[in-house]
Parts: structure tokens; sequence; C-alpha cells
């Protein structure tokens, strides 16, 4: 299946009723044959789109499902690389795991592992991610930076500012960044992300940035014992927000501060994130898996770290821990 005539024949047809879409037009465009496009249109229709056709004058769309099927995203996407290639499954136990194996295939940088529901999406730690079926954004980004392995932490922070720019395009909500890995609305857990690395010891061979966003859940679609800290973006907007189009405007905003980072170093990146960052001059209680202890929060460094300083004036530099602000 070409869902690079796919995702355009939707792109095309969303311009209404009276911009229909030409089949024939569109089959020559492509060098596909009319009935093809034909099947396209069956195919959408069984996928859940409502399409109007006009005699002689073409298709147009008259409403689409909430899906996160490839054409879908694509067709909103701006991207060189990222998006270009998604493999969608409907359930998977985690959208991560087969990300590292397709990055050990030799999948393409930018390459997108996408799931509708995930039976044992994971956290940092192996910690449980709830990602309830058709609500969310349970994804794996593939990526192949030019980095050195230390320059691969940074890329958690790279991924927040690429949601956040997103989000704040996309609704009305305004989120805020928690060191390291935690998009925030009103103080509750919008977003996770997990990155993973492949690397020799001198050279990445792939970062693998696992991005679980809340997008469509009320409430009540999440586990009892998370329903106080998590919320989602149609919770805070008040209306369901599209999917596909987020999806697509992340991989966006990731190809563009990725190659940011490799191109210019890590303090573009740094003051964007500092930017949105909620714990920045605050004080905060850090929790390692060695101990916990209180400071203020001061910034990041150029290598990513959570910069505290400690009630006796020392500064220190965390890379790993879990922050709450106090
Ligand atoms: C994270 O870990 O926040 C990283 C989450 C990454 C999930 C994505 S989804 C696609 C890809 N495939 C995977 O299997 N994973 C990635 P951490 O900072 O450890 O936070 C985990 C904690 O967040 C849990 O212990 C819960 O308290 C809470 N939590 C679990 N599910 C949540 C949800 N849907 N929304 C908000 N909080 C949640």
């Amino acid at each position: 299946m070409n869902t690079n005539v796919k995702s355009e024949l939707l792109k095309r047809m969303s311009a209404g009723k009276d911009h229909p879409v030409s089949g024939q037009q569109l089959a020559e465009e492509y060098g596909v044959s009319r009935t093809a496009i034909w099947k396209y249109v069956k195919e959408l229709e069984s996928e859940g789109y409502e399409i109007g056709s006009i005699r002689k004058r073409g298709y147009y769309l008259i409403d689409s499902p909430d899906t996160i099927l490839p054409a879908a995203v694509q067709q909103f996407l701006q991207t060189k690389q990222y998006g270009r290639t998604i493999r969608h499954i409907e359930s998977c136990p985690s959208t991560q795991m087969l990300a590292h194996e397709e990055a050990q295939n030799g999948a393409p940088d930018g390459m997108v592992i996408i799931a509708d529901e995930q039976t044992a999406g994971k956290g940092r730690l192996s910690r449980p991610w709830s990602s309830a079926a058709g609500k969310g954004i349970w994804m794996s980004v593939i990526t192949r930076p030019e980095l050195t392995p230390q320059q691969a932490p940074q890329m958690t922070l790279v991924a927040a500012v690429a949601i956040v720019r997103a989000i704040e395009e996309l609704t009305e909500v305004t989120p805020t960044i928690k060191w390291p890995n935690d998009i925030l609305a009103g103080g509750r857990k919008l977003t996770g992300i997990l990155t993973e690395l492949q690397a020799d010891p001198d050279r990445v061979k792939a970062i693998i940035l696992g991005i679980g966003m809340n997008v469509n859940q009320q409430s009540q679609d999440f586990p009892e014992e998370i329903r106080a800290i998590a919320t989602s973006l149609s919770i805070e907007e008040g209306q369901p927000v599209n999917r596909a189009k987020l999806t697509a405007k992340v991989l966006d905003y990731l190809e563009l501060y990725v190659a940011l980072y490799v191109d210019k170093g890590f303090t573009p990146i740094k003051l964007l994130w500092e930017s949105y960052a909620d714990s920045i001059g605050k004080r905060v209680r850090i929790s390692t898996l060695q101990d916990t202890y209180e400071a203020t929060a001061r910034g990041i460094s150029e290598d990513g770290r959570l910069e505290v300083v400690l009630d006796d004036g020392t500064v220190r530099g965390i890379y790993s821990a879990d922050i709450h602000i106090i």
C-alpha cells in the first residue's frame, strides 16, 4: 500500500465539498490507476472516514474518525524524515520493545512505532505506564542523531520542548515541564518521556524516544491509583483533541529541535526548556535510588543535569532522580 498517495488523498479531501479532489488527476500525478485511488477511498471508508463524492468532480471529506493510522498522521506532517515511516499497531505490550527490535534491524532515522493500546506500557525504572485504548498517543520514535552517548540524556529535554510546543500550538493548554521527563498541566501529569539508547562506546546507534501523551481520557479512564496525579488534554481543554494532528505536530517539532541540538549544541534547547520549567527557583525534594534530600533548583547544565543548591551553598548536578516541588 502506498501511504503517500493515501495521505495526499486525505489531505486534499479535507478542503471540503466546494473543492473536491479529482481521482483522475491524483492518479495521473502519482502515476497510479484510477482504480487504485478508488480502492484508497474504500479503504478509508472502512477505517471510519465519511467520504462524499460528486459525479465527475471527485471526493471530499465529510467526517474523520479519531485514528492514528499512518495516512491519518502523515496528511499533517511537515517533516523530511520523522514519521515518514510509521508502523501502527492496534495493541501491543510496549512500543518501546518493538522500536528496539526495529532499530536493531536497521530502521530509518525518524521511524515511528505507534499503538492504539499498550498492555504493558513502561516508564522509567520499569514503572507501569497506563495506556488506555484509543485515548492517547503511545509511540516510540527511533532517532539516529550524530551524538556521543554522553549527549544522549539531553534528548529527553529536547523531546519535552518539542511536545510542549506542539501542545501550545494545537490547544489552549499551557503545559509546564518537570525535570527530567514529565509534562504537566495544572500540576498533573499529561505526558511522560522514556529515553533509551543503543550505542557503541563512542557512538550513538539509536536513541529511542518513548512518548506517552494522555489525550482523550476522562478521569475514569485512568487507573484509580493515578487518578489524582494524571490528566489529559481533553480534561484540560474541555473537548476532544485530534490525535493524528497532534502526533504530526510533535514529530514536526521533534525533527526541528533534534536538528537544532545536533547543529548548535544544547544551549538553545536549554533556554527553551528553562522557559517552560516549573521547578526553577523553587524548593524541591529529590529522591534518587540512594537517598532523599531537599535543595533549591537553580537550572539545568549544558549536559542536561538539574543543578540544585544545597542548604550549605554547595551546587550539585543531578543526573537522574524524581523531583517534588515543596
Ligand atoms: C515516564 O516514566 O513518565 C515515561 C513514560 C513513557 C511512556 C511511553 S508510551 C510509549 C512508550 N512505550 C512504553 O512502554 N513507554 C513509552 P516515569 O517518570 O517513571 O513515570 C511513571 C509513573 O507515572 C508511574 O509510576 C505512575 O505514577 C505515573 N503514570 C503511569 N501512567 C500514567 C499516565 N498515563 N498518565 C500520567 N501518569 C501516569
